[in-house]
């Protein structure tokens, strides 16, 4: 399989601009996709922001398998790490996040009591492409301060926004690893539109995507598409059916693969197929910042 990454110059860019702005924040806010919370993780976005209190939201919870997301909540917890499941979509768990960074400074806030002082609280979001901080940026302040789309690269600068309550709001592009090793990584964060599709066949990232579901949620797969037994079968064969199905079809009769996968794609990022996480905690060990 070709080699799956992307790492557009403006992500290099904005790596510096991440670092630069550091010591005007306080507090360090990685939104993730609960549909991967490991996946989603940047080795290059921890290495550069640990030194500051960080909370991790789990993002898209309404996408994900809820069962799942419990897990990686305790599983975060067990270490010592905080985490909110939230959905930007719902409104679920929003109101979490100004009273976990209040909490996080907590000292620094009694310090600038202490002078008279009341100083605004500087929150840096940070996270992959597509994962919704700017999304949950707007939820925050209640209106459309910040561009928002449904594929990666939209943030281009960085972008302050003020809310009411003496908190300010660090808007910043998505930024990618330069490089996956693992390219199970590569396609997870392909599935869920982290990584832009035009970098690789759109077909290729559903058959992977179809092998997963056929292991994990076989009966959800079939019951969308009313397949019956769809065991033993090739990512390829499964959509090959679905395009038949969908009435996917070029001259000739053969199945146009590239509206079959376009089909597939998109019902699994808007959970038409159901709610599905693509990673288990108990295969990783995470890192524990
Ligand atoms: N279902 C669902 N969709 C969401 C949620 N949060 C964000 N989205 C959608 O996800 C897409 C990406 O949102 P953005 O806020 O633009 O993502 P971003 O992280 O700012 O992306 P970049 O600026 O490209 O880094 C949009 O279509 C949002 O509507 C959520 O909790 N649930
Ligand atoms: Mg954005």
């Amino acid at each position: 399989m070709e080699n799956l990454q992307w790492y557009p110059g403006h992500m290099a860019k904005t790596r510096r601009m991440l670092e630069e702005n550091l010591k005007n924040v306080d507090v360090i806010v990685e939104v993730l996709d609960a549909r991967i919370p490991h996946s989603g993780r940047n080795q290059d976005i921890d290495d550069l922001l640990s030194s500051k209190p960080r909370i991790i939201l789990l993002n898209k919870f309404d996408l994900a398998d809820a069962n799942v997301t419990d897990r990686w909540i305790k599983a975060y917890n067990d270490k010592g790490i905080k985490v909110i499941p939230i959905s930007c979509a719902t409104g679920g768990g929003i109101n979490k996040i100004a009273p976990m960074a209040k909490e996080l400074i907590k000292d620094r806030i009694a310090r600038d009591a202490e002078r008279g002082m009341r100083r605004n609280i500087k929150i840096m979001i940070v996270g992959i492409p597509n994962v919704g901080k700017s999304t949950l940026i707007n939820k925050l302040v209640g209106k459309a301060a910040t561009k928002t789309g449904d594929k990666p690269g939209i943030t281009r600068a960085k972008q302050w926004v003020r809310l009411k309550d003496g908190l300010e709001l660090l808007d910043t592009p998505g930024i990618l690893q330069p490089k996956y090793e693992d390219q199970k990584i590569a396609l997870r964060l392909a599935y869920t539109g982290a990584i832009k599709d035009e970098i690789m066949e759109v077909e290729l990232i559903a058959y992977s995507l179809l092998e997963y579901l056929q292991v994990h949620y076989n009966d959800m797969l079939c019951a969308r598409y009313k397949l019956s037994d769809i065991t033993g079968l090739k990512g390829y064969e499964i959509l090959d059916l679905i395009g038949r199905k969908r009435g996917c079809l070029i001259s000739g009769g053969e199945i146009d693969e590239k509206r079959a996968a376009d089909i597939v794609l998109d019902d699994f990022r808007s959970a038409k197929i159901g709610k599905i996480t693509l990673e288990l905690p108990e295969d990783y060990n995470e890192k524990t910042n």
